[in-house]
């Protein structure tokens, strides 16, 4: 699937204060500013426009804009997002892809959901139950999902805080698998990469059109991904890990 656009929003200095279970420490905003345009440069380089939207103070979390919609080349799904802090960030999302789609469906309370939930692998969609993610709102997607002609999976998660945490998809029926996902019988069906345990956090990355962007630093995730045939970008992602966020949770790609 090829990607046209995608959605990002720059990080406020209220970043720092946002949710996060990590114990890496206190982001820095000035890096982290730097990391995030060098993730908006990695994209413009895979062939994508790139929507800036600017920084709320209002919502630290914001920038991980992937956890408010989940996109499709038809309809946007606008989620309900299971954090307090962070349901008000549909808002704005909303607003934004009124100028990319003219049909939307909603998760809606009590459903929660959380984009970073969402797998697509071609037409079928996986979707974790995580502590952002109840059963109804997994429940709610999978209806939408379905009416629409898509298949649905819930994924029901033990140990990652988002599925795509865990699990990705590099196309021609490849994933990419850590953790409780390597021998998931949800995934068996799939080609896999398996990333080991201390390499866990490169399990999140993206392909976006010929690249795929991974966190740098992660060796031999690198070069198994090269040696099936991807180019990488390797992007420094330091202070968005400190915020228990991947390369994903910063873009909505469609
Ligand atoms: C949060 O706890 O919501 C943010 N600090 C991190 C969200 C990461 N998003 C994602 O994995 N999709």
């Amino acid at each position: 699937m090829m990607f046209k656009h995608t959605i990002v929003k720059k990080p406020g200095k209220s970043y720092v204060n946002g949710l996060t279970t990590s114990d890496y420490g206190k982001p820095d905003y000035e890096k982290l500013l730097e990391q995030h345009a060098a993730y908006v440069e990695a994209l413009k380089k895979c062939g994508v426009s790139v929507t800036i939207l600017p920084a709320s103070e209002e919502f630290p979390d914001s920038t991980f804009v992937e956890d408010t919609a989940v996109l499709t080349q038809e309809f946007a799904v606008i989620t309900n997002p299971g954090a307090d802090t962070r349901n008000g960030e549909i808002k704005e999302m909303e607003s934004v892809l009124k100028d990319f789609y003219k049909k939307f469906h909603y998760i809606n309370a009590p459903g929660t959901l959380d984009g970073g939930d969402v797998l697509q692998v071609e037409e079928h969609f996986y979707i974790g139950i995580s502590d952002r993610t109840n059963e109804e709102g997994a429940r709610q997607l999978k209806e939408i999902l379905e009416s629409e002609g898509y298949k649905g999976t819930i994924v029901p998660l033990k140990e990652f805080f988002h599925l795509k945490t865990g699990v990705a998809y590099l196309g021609n029926n490849l994933i990419v698998a850590a953790g409780e996902f390597i021998n998931h019988p949800d995934f068996a069906q799939y080609k896999k990469i398996t990333v080991s345990a201390k390499d866990e956090y490169s399990a999140n990355c993206i392909l976006v059109n010929d690249y795929v962007i991974i966190p740098k630093g992660y060796e031999e995730t690198k070069r198994k991904m090269n040696d099936a045939g991807y180019k990488t970008i390797e992007l420094d992602m330091s202070e968005v890990q400190k915020q228990d966020g991947g390369l994903s949770c910063l873009s909505l790609r469609f």
